[in-house]
């Protein structure tokens, strides 16, 4: 074994996103291209010497060839020792549980999370730091900045190694320790929920069905719900991790996984329907044939979080993102905790949870977490609804609408433009911003803008600043518009455009939800022009 200096040349564009480096699968196959972004990474570290690194991914398409990397690069920037998922398996929020349950100086995680995988799918890599969370934009910006001036890159020649079976192995002068990639993190979500309550719940005959995706979430989901939880065998479907995902997209909602949304309408549906994506640090929550609102979700779980153990002595605060309902922020106000409202992605919740500031973080997005780790967790909070239901004794359903009934309903959606040519979105996102100015004080579809302006953000804890994080158009009676691109797609740009009015009003709080917001979203078309400058009459996706 030998320690090899290879010579080569930047690749463009190898700019970490929201949530790391997301790329064609056939981008990373070329010849240096993960070597050079893991060089412009590990150059940045330092004291890493010695120290733990921690690695695994979502099995997707291309993980196994690039853990194999990783580990001789590893070996050859004198880690001491790598904890790696068995089989190269990590889901992001058990990494992240590793982390921090070992003392890892941090980790990588290889997954594209949300998008599609396969050979013609995605890839990706990101990376955590010490707290167990994504790394922040200044080291992303130091690893971006390498990249584009990188000449060499450093690997041990070694042979591949046994990823499969758990134990040590050697590269060089690093040890390759296999774990379990479920068994640190089910001991944290046993500290974390009341288990007996679950167990005695699925013992009375309460019904679940689990669906994951055919990605990472299936080992862990059914280690805990069916294993320690003691639900039926077959409660959790989808579970073993393909490289493809099925051919389906690992994106849980109620598009994507419309399967479980037929299952769950069914007349002989079950209680409760879940559902996680690629890397299983989303969730989706469904009732009988009623769907929860990601934001509710977080709103919900925060109102009855001292039913779990790990919350019983409540909550420091909650954070949710920008575009992330303002559901949380009425249950904050009624607790008499603060809420912080950050930009898009989890890294912004880092430095609030090490604070102690926060307890509980969320995005629209199916995002959902806690002070447990440093990413949002799919198993989590669903375990925690199941912890919910398992102490009130009510239905999904029936939870949800007191809820709006005591804090009000905050109607939200999502509508999504994919695929859209990147010269027509920066177009669009600049021409929102020439009206900013503007807007303010005009009525539009009957309602008056009260603020108009391109969200940015101080960070309370370390004070640094992030910029243009998505257009906003509030109104006078609590109803926003925001306008953001998507910082997670490989193919164009996608324009994400959030919709959110509230509604006090018990007996107006059964409507449609598109109905509802059909204003608002006239206002978003009105606008930003988006079928003039896209071309598209209508979005994509809508959640
Ligand atoms: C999307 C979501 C964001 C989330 C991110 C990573 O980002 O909107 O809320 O944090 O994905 O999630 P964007 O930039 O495409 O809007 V995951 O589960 O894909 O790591
Ligand atoms: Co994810």
């Amino acid at each position: 074994m030998t320690i090899v200096t290879h010579t080569t040349q930047p690749f463009d564009g190898q700019k970490p996103g929201t949530s790391g480096l997301r790329k064609k699968v056939t981008v990373f196959q070329q010849p240096r291209y993960l070597e050079n972004f893991v060089q412009a990474l590990f150059d940045g570290l330092e004291g890493a010497q010695g120290s733990t690194l921690v690695l695994g991914g979502d099995g997707r398409f291309h993980n196994r060839q690039a853990v194999q990397v990783i580990l001789r690069m590893a070996a050859a920037h004198g880690f001491g020792r790598v904890l790696l998922g068995q089989g190269g398996i990590l889901s992001t929020p058990a990494a992240s549980c590793v982390i921090r349950a070992r003392g890892a100086y941090g980790g990588i995680v290889l997954s594209a999370s949300h998008n599609p995988g396969g050979a013609d799918g995605d890839f990706g890599i990101k990376y955590n730091v010490g707290n167990g969370g994504p790394a922040p934009e200044k080291i992303t910006d130091g690893i971006h900045a390498r990249t584009q001036q990188i000449t060499q890159y450093r690997i041990s020649d070694a042979a591949d190694i046994d990823i499969d079976t758990l134990g040590e192995r050697r590269i060089e002068g690093m040890v390759v320790e296999v774990i379990d990639p479920v068994a640190d993190y089910a001991a944290l979500m046993a500290e974390c929920f009341d288990f007996d309550a679950i167990r005695k719940l699925f013992a009375g005959g309460f019904r679940m069905r689990y669906d994951a995706m055919w990605a990472v979430g299936g080992p862990y989901a059914r280690a805990l719900i069916e294993g320690v939880l003691g639900a039926p065998a077959g409660t959790v479907v989808n579970a073993e991790p393909k490289e493809d995902f099925g051919g389906l997209h690992p994106d849980p909602n109620p598009v994507n996984a419309e399967d479980l949304i037929a299952h769950m309408a069914a007349a002989d549906a079950p209680d409760f329907g879940a559902a996680s994506d690629g890397d299983a640090d989303r969730n989706m929550i469904v009732g009988r044939n009623f769907p929860v609102a990601p934001s509710d979700s977080l709103a919900l779980l925060a109102a009855h979080a001292t039913v779990a153990p790990r919350y019983a002595e409540g909550i420091a605060g909650i954070a949710r993102s920008m575009p992330t309902s303002m559901a949380a922020d009425r249950v904050a106000a009624a607790l008499g905790v603060p809420c912080y409202e950050t930009p898009t992605g989890w890294k912004f919740f880092g430095n609030l949870l090490d604070a102690g500031k926060v307890t509980l973080c969320g995005e629209e997005s199916y995002g959902t977490g806690s002070d447990h780790v440093r990413e949002k967790d799919g198993l989590w909070a669903v375990l925690f609804w199941l912890n919910v239901l398992a102490a009130t004794g009510q239905s999904v359903e029936q939870l949800v609408r007191s809820h709006w009934a005591q804090y009000g309903r905050n109607y939200y959606s999502r509508h999504d433009y994919e695929g859209i040519d990147t010269a027509a979105a920066d177009k669009l996102m600049s021409g929102l911003r020439a009206q900013l100015p503007q807007l303010a004080g005009q009525v539009l579809e009957g309602r008056r803008v009260r603020q108009a302006d391109d969200f940015g953000y101080v960070d309370p804890v370390d004070g640094s600043k992030s910029a243009k994080q998505g257009v906003r158009i509030l109104f006078d009676d609590g109803s926003r518009v925001v306008f953001r691109l998507s910082g997670t797609g490989t193919e164009g740009a996608t324009l994400r455009v959030y919709l959110e009015r509230y509604e006090a009003d018990v007996a107006r709080q059964g409507e449609d939800t598109q109905a509802a917001l059909a204003p608002l979203i006239a206002v978003a078309r009105n606008v930003a022009r988006i079928a003039e400058i896209t071309g598209r009459k209508t979005p994509t996706v809508v959640t």
